[in-house]
């Protein structure tokens, strides 16, 4: 096969030469009324960002499908390889309710939230870490391509770099990597820092965390390194940089053209009594996106009459998100009081200051939505990345639109244009609101060509192709015997 040759469609049972191993499959079941099972594409930023990368070069998808104790053999979906792992409901309660969901993500997220440390949640995380690595060892050819996603999965390329040393294996962490000091409550704090070593390539979404992986290296496991890379005892070397994730643009930028979406978000608009003002947040209902704060501020500007409740509706989209995990339980009771309470406070009959939906909508009424809106509002309290201000973004092809955005998350660090906020400070926030709402239309369309330009030319196959010809590419002229410098897999872009 000659290194342009896309790599072709093969039968779930044949050996990937490009594997992606993540927590989820990128796909939910559908179970009709008959019985018939349906496979759909499931919302989400890390399918979001890597479907595209995944059928333009083949290849396997291994991930748990979603439901307990049931095993799924292999299948193909929509130009993807797909290969199920089983959970057992004791394993989703410790591996991914407790240690990923309430032990990883608070601690990764500033302990913006107390993380839970519990023994038998780290020993369901070891066991099912280790049936990933199982299964990609199975399934990858040799010398293949291996990329593992984030913080679910810290420990599988070290156990897979010991099932397989052929592989060349790639770990992207979509989640901040915390400060050294947060970092060392962990009590395995050792044990993921060797996991992740397990990997050629570490990316992360800011420069900061790869140097906060280097440092803590360094401190808690006593290898040399010099600036982006580890020198490991048996003279492998890690290199560890940051790679901020994108999305789709031009996709999203099409969606956004369509004539429906423009008619749908005329709709919107009319629905809501055709106000001055749109406001928008959509997010995950997560605690790290910082929903109290920013209806908060809404509410005040309201309550103040700087903000005339004619003028001015606030929809905030929160999609259901880790419904089991008791901190996303208080967090649903509270804001639905919040929304209740704000809107009792300063609503008026038939004008309501905040649209609350709690629901999951199809990307064209994504797109429709942020065509709808004036101000979008992304103030998370830490965050990655964050996808949805990158997609405002590249929906906005009329240059127009305001983005409000928190310095907390990673895209703040390429959108810098956008009106930054921090959103612990409330009276900030509403002051950013107020300039939003009231710029000009040039004054936003000189911010929103500059984000536009940013957002197009750093699109998601950018993301991809630069982390995986950083990964194949070999850099120590002694490793050769891995493969041929670029892989078939990276032309495609
Ligand atoms: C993690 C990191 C990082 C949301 N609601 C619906 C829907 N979405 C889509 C959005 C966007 C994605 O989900 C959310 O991505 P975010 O980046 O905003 O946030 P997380 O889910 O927390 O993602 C984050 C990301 O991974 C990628 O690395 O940026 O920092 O936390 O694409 O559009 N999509 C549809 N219906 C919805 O109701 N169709």
């Amino acid at each position: 096969m000659s290194p342009s040759t896309p790599v072709r469609r093969r039968a779930a049972s044949r050996k990937a030469s490009f594997v992606v191993i993540a927590n989820r499959l990128p796909v939910d079941r559908d179970i009709g009324p008959d019985g018939t099972v349906q496979w759909r594409k499931s919302p989400g930023g890390l399918v979001t960002a890597l479907e595209p990368v995944m059928r333009r070069n083949g290849g396997a998808w291994i991930g748990w499908h979603g439901a307990a104790d049931e095993k799924i053999a292999p299948f193909h979906h929509d130009g993807i390889d797909l290969v199920p792992v089983h959970l057992t409901a004791a394993e989703i309660k410790n591996y991914y309710e407790g240690f990923s969901n309430a032990t990883l993500w608070p601690l990764y997220h500033d302990v913006v939230a107390h993380p839970e440390f519990h023994r038998e949640w780290w020993d369901a995380y070891v066991a099912v870490n280790k049936r990933f690595a199982e299964r990609a060892a199975k399934a990858a050819g040799r010398d293949a391509v291996v990329w593992v996603q984030d913080y679910q999965l810290q420990l599988v390329p070290k156990m897979l770099r010991e099932l397989r040393p052929d592989l060349r294996i790639g770990f992207f962490l979509h989640i901040p990597f915390p400060p050294t000091e947060l970092f060392g409550q962990l009590p395995w704090r050792r044990q993921i820092l060797e996991g992740l070593l397990g990997a050629d390539l570490v990316g992360f979404q800011l420069p900061g965390a790869a140097q906060n992986f280097v440092r803590l290296v360094r401190q808690r496991v006593g290898y040399k390194t010099h600036r982006d890379t580890v020198y490991l005892p048996d003279g492998r070397s890690v290199l560890a940089k940051a790679y901020p994730i994108s999305i789709d643009a031009a996709d999203f930028e099409a969606l956004a053209r369509r004539p429906e979406t423009t008619a749908r978000a005329e709709e919107i608009r009319r629905s809501l009594g055709n106000p001055q003002h749109v406001l928008l947040g959509i997010d995950r209902l997560d605690y790290t996106k910082g929903l109290r704060q920013r209806l908060r501020a809404f509410g005040e500007l309201i309550a103040e009459g700087k903000i005339d409740v004619d003028d001015a509706v606030f929809i905030q989209v929160a999609t259901p998100s880790r419904e089991r995990v008791d901190q996303y339980r208080i967090l649903r009771d509270d804001i639905d009081r919040l929304v209740g309470r704000i809107n009792g406070d300063v609503g008026r009959i038939g004008q309501q200051p905040i649209t609350y939906l709690h629901a999951s909508y199809p990307r064209s009424e994504m797109a429709a939505l942020y065509r709808a809106a004036d101000v979008m509002v992304v103030t998370p309290l830490r965050d990655g990345m964050n996808l949805v201000a990158k997609e405002y973004v590249a929906c906005r092809y009329d240059n127009l639109g305001a983005l409000v955005l928190s310095e907390f998350a990673g895209a703040s660090a390429e959108l810098k244009q956008a009106y930054q906020v921090n959103p612990y400070d409330i009276n900030g926030t509403k002051a950013a609101l107020l300039q939003a709402m009231s710029a000009s239309d040039q004054e936003n369309s000189r911010r929103m060509k500059a984000m536009r330009k940013q957002v197009n030319e750093n699109d998601i196959d950018h993301w991809a192709s630069n982390f995986l010809d950083e990964l194949i590419t070999d850099r120590d002229p002694h490793e050769m015997r891995l493969r041929p410098v670029k892989t078939p897999l990276a032309r495609d872009f």
